[in-house]
């Protein structure tokens, strides 16, 4: 596990900057962008989404509207992966979406508007590189004939954005990018935000949209996320179903995502702050006590081996 010490926080140099990265020695930047990590596709008959893994555990989205064959890249971080991914597909990229101004999401998008000029690049922060459009809560755009609203999710940062996917008279589900504010049984720090946010929009904006919304998260962390969810719940079966699932996707480099809302809601401690189990592990009885005490129970937790 010298690997993951070394490399564990590609967040970490999110915060600090860019100019941090430089100074990463060359082998641990070579470990940082691991290459065993499985491509995959989903497919809807109006929508396409590529997962495209990058970095140590980030992932980038392709979303592709079937109708127009039109594309929008989530968080580009590797921009020369998202140009093959492109050209593989035969699609044409017009739009990025940015979920927050990490390094590790948006630390490509200067890149990625050179190698693909007039890209209009979505973000809520003005600190997202080469953002050409703000936005805010429940603004919406299209994607060719996708229907795309910003659901504004502040927390982990200030500025973060999820974009929820519609397609209209559609019967398949679906589709909300998430970044740091919702991952697979967890949830993104607090750096720049309160429990209240946080439970704001798990809760209220994330917890609303319709159960069977498929969910693409920025990271790979469904493994730890869910020892931590097994800590809190050592009762809860679809923990443990859950935990044993994404160890055998892990085990062949195989991406845990996406889950669905309906699923967050029977796994993710964060999104079962109002369940007496997880309020009982915390000592609370109120949901956004619950929310505060269990993310620093995490923020310090050991994650064992098994
Ligand atoms: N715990 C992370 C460490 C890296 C980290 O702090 N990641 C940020 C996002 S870049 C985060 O919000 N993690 C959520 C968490 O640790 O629960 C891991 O599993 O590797
Ligand atoms: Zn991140």
């Amino acid at each position: 596990m010298f690997f993951r010490s070394l490399v564990a926080s590609a967040c970490t140099l999110g915060v600090l900057g860019a100019a941090s990265y430089k100074f990463v020695p060359t082998q641990v930047r070579a470990l940082l962008h691991s290459s065993v990590r499985k491509s995959s596709l989903v497919e809807q008959t109006d929508m396409k989404i590529e997962l495209l893994p990058a970095l140590t555990d980030n992932y980038m989205y392709l979303l592709i509207d079937e109708d127009t064959k039109e594309a929008a890249i989530v968080d580009p971080v590797e921009p020369v992966k998202v140009v093959e991914a492109v050209k593989k597909h035969g699609v044409k990229l017009k739009t990025v979406l940015t979920t927050h101004h990490h390094w590790d999401h948006a630390g490509g998008n200067e890149k990625m508007v050179k190698l693909v000029p007039g890209l209009t690049v979505y973000g809520g922060d003005d600190r997202v590189g080469a953002l050409t459009k703000k936005v805010t809560h429940h603004n919406t755009f299209k994607v060719g004939s996708l229907d795309v609203k910003c659901l504004f999710t502040p927390c982990h940062t200030t500025g973060h954005i999820c974009y929820y996917v519609t397609k209209e008279n559609s019967s398949e589900p679906p589709a909300v990018f998430t970044g740091d504010t919702l991952f697979v049984a967890g949830c993104g720090k607090f750096f720049e935000g309160t429990a209240e946010e946080m439970y704001k929009a798990l809760i209220d904006i994330l917890g609303h949209l319709p159960p069977e919304t498929r969910v693409f998260c920025g990271h790979e962390y469904t493994i730890s996320n869910l020892k931590f969810a097994r800590h809190v719940e050592p009762g809860n079966e679809v923990i443990r179903k859950k935990l044993a699932w994404a160890k055998e996707k892990y085990s062949n480099g195989e991406p845990t995502i996406p889950s669905t809302i309906a699923d967050e809601f029977t796994f993710n401690p964060f999104m079962r702050v109002r369940e007496k189990s997880v309020q009982s592990h915390a000592g609370m009885s109120d949901p956004i006590d619950t929310m505060r005490s269990i993310r620093k129970e995490k923020d310090g937790f050991r994650v064992p081996k098994d």
